[in-house]
């Protein structure tokens, strides 16, 4: 157990606060409390794993293969642990949080239910002082933010909802209860990954599901499957190949064969049966099944238009395929759905679908909804309708740093940070997968643990070397946010209005917030700067006569 201290005034007092027990903040724990330093995590559920804690919807599963999706920092970790399932369910991903946070005695640091409401920079002491919702205030010396991209789940901006008298849901924050739809007529809104994974699921149990449709979705089956025992073992065999693979050569840390040409280097026939071969394998490799499917429009348009033509041939309905065929952007530049059974769904006599875009809804009602040319009947809701990702929980914490400035102030024309680590002006504060970073476009694990380790070894930096403070400085952080925009606008993402853009909250900024360079290039860019005396932050040391109190 990490050693706490008490000040003067009776606070407790940390070298730091980590916010957040998802992935991130479990692994940064862990590595912290090993370098000796004390740590305390603040936790708003009431249990580790973070996202997978609180996406407890029908079908919830990770779009990202389990034997990938798992922490790589203990071999014996992964050479213990039993995946059942190509795709691991969200019951078998957060079991698996619980089992880490046993196994490595993590518990015993963590504070649950417990939200953190403030955190303010203190100039003349430089430390940080942070409120938490019971009340307390504590004293560290950094702050880590391991709050997640996916946590703060967006309630849709629709009239009447608080009048509907019947249950409603929301995908990412999901009862703990179990939820029976056995004999109800469900309304489902929004088609992202949540809504595509949850459809088939409800359609099985509930007497009829209505999916109001505002956007069409791509979605690549996931095919997903048992794990036999062979199978784990091939690939625990070779996870120091993957391991690395998925570090420095993917650029989105998965594992999978690296394209070798672009879209149009093929001729139609074998073009055809690549993305066959790869709509019949499943998952998000789909994409990079050619090496300019992201970068060039006539090459994204071949497979936007194979996807299209699968929608066509499972959907009965034509009318319904019609609708269910993506036409608003690129392929890929929404993150792709992964599913099962998605599309022949709307095969199932017992389900509708409904297009909001040509008629939107005008209003929820007490027993159903309302659009601009009909009304439906419904007894429960489930709005699948996203996040305030990226920076929406960051954005809940009122954070205070030089001059008085806050984090939202900084933020409100888009967040800016160097190297998504830190931020200009917010001393000691670090942010683990933020804005500016490969993050969400990346397997997630695989960016957590750079970030975390680049942290840690950080940290630990600081201390040998007598260091009391350490910041992005600002015209580092301005030619990273221009690199990371120009980054991006070389690409076809851009070119949706998606959560990536912050354009699914109303008034939030468009800006394209991660990091696209891929996994590799940023991990070198991480491991130089730091080579380089963390070129780019500007470190002060202690004063002399508190140096030797500093940790
Ligand atoms: O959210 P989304 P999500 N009226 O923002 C619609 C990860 N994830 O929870 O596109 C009507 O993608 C909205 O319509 P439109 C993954 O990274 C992973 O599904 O704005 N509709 C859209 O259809 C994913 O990308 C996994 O026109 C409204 C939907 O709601 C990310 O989380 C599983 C509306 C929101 O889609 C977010 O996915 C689940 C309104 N007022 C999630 N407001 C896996 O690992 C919103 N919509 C598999």
């Amino acid at each position: 157990m990490s050693a706490s201290e008490t000040s003067k005034q009776g606070h407790e007092r940390y070298d730091v606060v980590v916010v957040g027990a998802g992935f991130a903040g479990m692994y940064m724990l862990h590595r912290l409390r090993d370098l000796g330093f004390s740590v305390r995590v603040y936790e708003q559920g009431g249990g580790v794993g973070g996202t997978w804690y609180w996406n407890r919807y029908p079908g919830a599963r990770c779009d990202v293969e389990s034997m990938q999706y798992s922490y790589s920092f203990s071999d014996d970790l992964q050479q213990e642990w039993d995946w059942s399932e190509r795709y691991a369910p969200q019951p078998e991903i957060l079991k698996y949080a619980n089992h880490v946070a046993d196994r490595f005695g993590l518990r015993v640091d963590i504070q649950f239910n417990t939200r953190v409401d403030r955190a303010a920079f203190d100039e003349a002491e430089n430390i940080w002082r942070v409120t938490t919702s019971d009340g307390k205030t504590i004293i560290t010396r950094f702050v880590v933010l391991a709050t997640g991209c996916l946590s703060n789940a967006r309630m849709p901006d629709i009239n009447g909802l608080e009048s509907f008298e019947g249950p409603v849901y929301h995908t990412g924050n999901w009862p703990h209860e179990p939820v029976d739809f056995t004999g109800l007529r469900v309304g489902l809104i929004g088609t992202g990954s949540s809504g595509i994974q949850s459809t088939p699921v409800i359609a099985e149990q509930a007497k009829h599901l209505t999916v109001f449709q505002r956007t069409a979705n791509f979605s690549i089956p996931a095919r997903n499957a048992k794990l036999t025992p062979e199978e784990r073992q091939a690939f625990r065999e070779k996870y120091p190949e993957v391991r690395h693979f998925a570090r420095w050569e993917a650029r989105n840390g998965i594992y999978t064969e690296l394209p070798d040409r672009g879209a149009l280097d093929d001729g139609a026939n074998e073009r055809r049966s690549k993305y066959e071969g790869r709509w019949q394998r499943g998952g998000l490799t789909f994409m990079s099944v050619y090496n300019d499917l992201a970068m060039s429009r006539p090459a994204n348009d071949t497979a936007a238009e194979f996807v299209r033509g699968k929608i066509a041939e499972i959907v009965a309905d034509p009318k319904a395929a019609a609708l269910l065929q993506p036409r608003s952007h690129p392929i890929g530049t929404k993150r792709i759905c992964i599913d099962t059974d998605y599309f022949a769904t709307f095969n199932r006599d017992n389900v509708t679908l409904v297009d909001i875009k040509s008629s939107p809804i005008e209003e929820i009602l007490p027993h159903g909804l309302r659009t601009a040319t009909a009304t439906y009947e419904l007894d429960a809701l489930v709005l699948a309708t996203g996040f305030d990702a990226m920076t929406g929980s960051v954005a809940k914490i009122d954070i205070g740093g030089r001059n008085g400035v806050s984090l939202n102030q900084k933020w409100s024309e888009g967040p800016k940070t160097y190297l998504g680590l830190m931020t200009a002006g917010f001393p000691n504060l670090f942010i683990i997968t933020g804005p500016g970073s490969p993050s969400v476009l990346s397997n997630m694990i695989v960016s957590i643990e750079q970030h975390v380790d680049w942290i840690a070894d950080c940290l630990g930096h600081l201390r040998s070397n007598g260091l009391e403070v350490m910041e992005a400085d600002t015209s580092a952080e301005e030619k990273w946010v221009a690199h990371v925009n120009e980054v991006a606008h070389g690409t076809l993402y851009p070119q949706a209005n998606s959560w990536y853009m912050g354009a699914n909250v109303p008034g939030k900024p468009r800006i394209f917030m991660p990091y696209i360079g891929g996994v590799g290039v940023y991990r070198q860019i991480c491991t130089d700067v730091a080579a380089k005396g963390y070129e780019g932050f500007v470190l002060t040391a202690a004063e002399q006569e508190r140096a030797a109190a500093v940790f």
